[in-house]
Order: structure tokens, then sequence, then C-alpha cells
């Protein structure tokens, strides 16, 4: 059995979705990002970083203890080596994935996120509009460029890594299918290849069902007066945010 400290954004649909595919028995152990639960002495012991999505497997790979890991990418890169599916172990292929997996964990998530946070989220984070210009501008050209970069690769290879669905593709497609929101409605038309292999692997069962788990902890009505408390809390972090809970989890409290 495989725990997943999870909530449902892109990062933690890249785990769901190869959970499914490979049709390993996980149980989703929900962590409330708006309401504080990266921040207990409990979660960051095993996710230090304080950021979903972690696992536990309860009957890892080579044995022993249960083993905790924390960062998407190595999840992702740990349930291939564990199952042998979706991660070559050949070495050509197997870095074929790998550094798109890195590439994605690099360069397209965090500018989708910085994307999405000055022209989605900053309106609400600031009376002042002229503050979100530079990040989006740059952001947002981020986005842009990285799609062209995704564009070109699948023009000449039916998926990122080459001729196999990989988990290069798990870890890319849940930001790429969102890039209509980073960019406009009808960015991805500018990307033909793009968009062919957004809707592809969107139409595998395990995606659709991987991006669907836990929907229903993101949608409960909130006052506007707990929304904000929540942007407070996602958007306004310092390490004095965590260090109590650091000391604590350190300490094994
Ligand atoms: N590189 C990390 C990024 C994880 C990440 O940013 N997770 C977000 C949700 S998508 C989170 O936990 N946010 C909590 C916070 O900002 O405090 C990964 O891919 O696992």
């Amino acid at each position: 059995m495989i725990d997943v400290h999870y909530w449902p954004t892109p990062n933690g649909w890249k785990v769901t979705i190869m959970l499914e595919e490979c049709g390993l028995d996980y149980r989703i152990v929900p962590v409330d990002i708006g309401g504080g639960d990266q921040f207990t002495p409990e979660f960051l012991r095993i996710s230090p970083n304080n950021r979903m999505p972690a696992i536990v497997d309860h009957d890892p790979l080579g044995g022993g203890e249960p083993l905790a890991i924390f960062e998407s990418g190595a999840i992702l890169e740990y349930l291939g080596d564990k199952t042998g599916r979706f991660l070559p172990r050949e070495p050509a292929p197997r870095y074929a994935v790998l550094q798109w997996v890195h590439w994605q964990m690099a360069n397209l998530g965090p500018m989708c996120g910085n994307a999405n946070h000055f022209r989605n989220y900053g309106k609400n984070l600031t009376d002042d509009p002229s503050q979100l210009e530079y990040g989006t501008r740059r952001f947002v050209g981020e986005v842009d460029r990285l799609s062209g970069v995704m564009d070109a690769q699948l023009s000449v290879r039916p998926y990122l890594a080459g001729d196999e669905y990989s988990i290069a593709d798990m870890a890319t497609w849940p930001w790429a299918m969102l890039i209509p929101r980073f960019l406009d409605e009808t960015a991805l038309d500018a990307f033909p290849h793009l968009k062919r292999w957004v809707e592809d692997v969107k139409k595998r069962p395990a995606v659709e069902v991987g991006y669907r788990v836990g929907r229903e902890l993101g949608k409960v009505e909130r006052s506007e007066e707990e929304e904000k408390t929540r942007r407070d809390l996602l958007f306004n972090q310092t390490n004095e945010s965590v260090r109590a809970a650091r000391e604590q989890a350190a300490r094994g409290v």
C-alpha cells in the first residue's frame, strides 16, 4: 500500500495518474495546503520543503522500512523503477525520459506556477495592478517559449521522450493542459503538435481517473474571508512560517 499525501493540483495529479497507469494500490492522505496541513511536524518529516505531493510506500522497492519520498519527479522515477513501467531500464531510453522529467520539474512547472500567480491569483493579492506587470510578462513569455519547445519535440515524436508514453508525459501533461489558463483560451492553436498530444494523453483511461482523484477536496464553498486567510497562508511564506514546526519535526515531536 502506498500513502499519497495529496491535494488535487497539477503536481498531485502526476502521481495519481502514474499510480492509476500502474494499477498500484494507494490511499489518499489529504494535505489541505490552504488550511496549513503542509506545516505540521508529521508532514514535514515526510516532505521537508512543506509541499505536496509526497508518498510513503509501505512495501518499498528493495524491502525494509516504509519509504517516504517527496518531489513529484522523484516519486514518478521511483514508481517507474518499482514497477518497471513507463521508465526504461536501458541507459539511452532511460535518460531520454529523465531529461524531459527534469525539464518539466525545472522549467514548465515553475514557469506555469508563476504565470498563474501573476496573471490569475495576483489580482486578489494587490490593489496595484502595476505590481503584476513585469512578473506577468516574464512568466507568460516563458510559458509561451516552453510551449514552443514541446511543440517542436512533438512535431517529430508522438510522445515527449520518443515513441513510447512515459513518466515524462505524466509529469508534463497536468501543466501543459492548463496552458490556455496561463496564456489565453486559444493559445494551443498556435502549437498544433502540443495540442494533439494534450488531447491524446487526456483520452487515456488512467489519466481520466488520476486527474479526477480527490477533486471534491478542492471544491468546498468558503466565505471571502476564509479564502483570504487561505491565500495569505499560501502566498506569504517565509522561514518563520515553518521554523517552529520544522524544529518539532527534527526533535521527533
Ligand atoms: N517541485 C514540487 C512542487 C510541489 C508544489 O509546489 N506543491 C504545491 C501544490 S501544487 C504545494 O504543496 N503548495 C503548498 C504551499 O505552497 O505551501 C513537486 O513537483 O513535487
